[in-house]
């Protein structure tokens, strides 16, 4: 009671209000202390989280989901050693959305963060006008950052952002530290100082050196920050650029693609290169929690934001299409988690899970409460292979076009087996059953038109559910004319 005024300590002269002194004591101290303080040693130390996060890399573009091109053992090492899981899904077939729904567990329809930031924009060639959708995340949402560092966490965001302006960047959503974060889809380049006519990435220019290359920089960065927070809980979240356009490798491990021979369909040396970039910051992120010994009690999560891009810079095969389009190729993404303390190593999953899981897994698995209602549901049972999960099923909205028209506004449902996909321009569905039919070669909306009829139902209620916005006929609708800055560039 030291810190009382004497004033107030000669009135404690009762036991009575010695013990009411106490009380408030305690209390004043809840609210002053910082909060690393509610990490006490009779406590059990909570988990620590590695997020990493790469960009556009399809499902089949690591070794342990068959790839025979790419080599990426450190990533099939953390499958060994945790759960794969086969059927974890982005919530969007581009990027900003699918960041959204990691950091705040909510649909991207439900956010009103349909498209990548800032999207390609109506043109006279669409038959339907996007809606006036949110192109930043809001701050009135509770990221897993936030929610985390509420808890005492320290949080670090290294890497990709893509959801805002400089309002909106990762400082401003619970991250104590962003390094490289900004509105940028993509670097102008890979390599120091990361520059260019848009796109620079002027925040590392500092601290950089002639040759350095992006992937290996964030990581540099990323097990500064481990160092530094090995002594308290920390929130990692690696959004790796790669393997995003441009494409640019390291010209020695480009070279080493060079001399091999392609395989089903994965052929390009160059994005190759950049797979081994990331695999390598997946290698050295291990071995740094396991030197500083926080391999035991680090939560590590690879998975990536949409699908590959298909088909100028990888195959997806088996999985039909890519980035931007809602067939398996564009959405289905590589998931891998290790915790040794509690998920079994070379495990399997393949209950369907979405991106907006994450959010209330990680608490849950961290012991922190939910801030708040969110859509996605926690995966934990799964992890722990104590239970599963109940889901009638995965949504998705994309009412946008991408790539010009080669890519139209569309929505979809997976529930159990089935998926049927709505294309908004003509409001027509495809039904496609996916254990028989992972490519989704056969439509069966016509003759299963029982169950099309059952999962349109359910998207469209969903759809009202989330308040979800949808396009609307172009009035100057105008085919084959195309606006002058209309290009099929692919971006984020
Ligand atoms: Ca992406």
């Amino acid at each position: 009671m030291n810190f009382l005024p004497s004033s107030l300590r000669a009135w404690c002269c009762t036991r009575y209000k010695a013990k009411a002194i106490l009380r408030i004591a305690v209390i004043f101290a809840f609210l002053v202390l910082p909060p690393r303080t509610a990490f006490s040693k009779t406590m059990s130390v909570p988990p620590n989280i590695v997020f990493i996060l790469a960009d556009d890399l399809g499902w089949a573009d690591v070794g342990c989901n068959g790839s025979k091109f790419y080599e990426t053992p450190q990533i099939d090492r953390l499958a060994k050693d945790g759960m794969r899981f086969t059927d974890a899904y982005a919530a969007c077939p581009v990027c900003s959305p699918t960041r959204a729904s990691i950091l705040t567990g909510k649909w991207p329809a439900r956010l009103h963060l349909t498209d990548w930031i800032a999207g390609e924009g109506d043109s006279p060639n669409h038959k339907l006008l996007v809606p006036k959708w949110t192109q930043q995340l809001v701050l009135s949402e509770v990221t897993v950052a936030r929610a985390l560092q509420s808890a005492g966490y320290r949080t670090a965001s290294i890497g990709k952002w893509h959801l805002g302006g400089p309002r909106f960047f990762p400082e401003h959503h619970g991250f104590d530290l962003n390094v490289g974060g900004s509105n940028a889809g993509h670097p102008a380049s890979y390599f120091w100082p990361y520059e260019g006519n848009r796109n620079s990435l002027t925040a590392l220019k500092p601290g950089g050196h002639e040759g350095e290359y992006l992937s290996d920089r964030l990581t540099d960065e990323a097990e500064k920050f481990i160092e530094q927070n090995k002594d308290r809980p920390f929130f990692l979240y690696l959004p790796h650029y790669a393997v995003h356009v441009p494409l640019q490798g390291k010209p020695e491990v480009v070279a080493k693609y060079k001399a091999k021979q392609p395989s089903n369909g994965q052929g390009n040396a160059v994005y190759a290169a950049m797979i081994e970039s990331v695999d390598d910051s997946v290698g050295r992120i291990v071995r740094k929690l396991k030197d500083l010994g926080l391999a035991e009690r680090t939560i590590v999560v690879f998975t990536s934001d949409n699908g590959g891009l298909w088909p100028q810079s990888t195959s997806n095969a088996p999985l039909r299409a890519g980035k931007g389009f809602l067939y398996e190729g564009g959405i289905r993404e590589p998931l891998i988690v290790k915790w040794p303390a509690t998920i079994k190593p070379a495990t399997t999953c393949s209950v369907p899970i979405s991106s907006v899981d994450y959010f209330p897994t990680l608490l849950e698995l961290c012991g922190v409460k939910l801030p708040g209602k969110v859509d996605g549901q926690s995966i934990a049972p799964l992890l722990k292979q104590s239970g599963t999960i109940s889901r009638e099923a995965i949504y998705w909205h994309y009412p946008h076009y991408w790539g010009g028209n080669r890519v139209r506004p569309a929505g979809a449902v997976r529930a159990g087996d089935w998926k049927l996909i709505e294309y908004y321009e003509e409001m027509r569905v495809e039904l496609y059953n996916l254990k028989n039919d992972l490519s989704e070669a056969h439509d069966m909306a016509l003759e299963n038109a029982k169950k099309a009829d059952e999962l349109r139902n359910m998207l469209h209620a969903w759809r009202k559910d989330v308040d979800a916005q949808m396009p609307t006929p172009n009035p100057n609708y105008t085919p084959g004319k195309t606006k002058s800055s209309e290009t099929t560039q692919f971006t984020s």
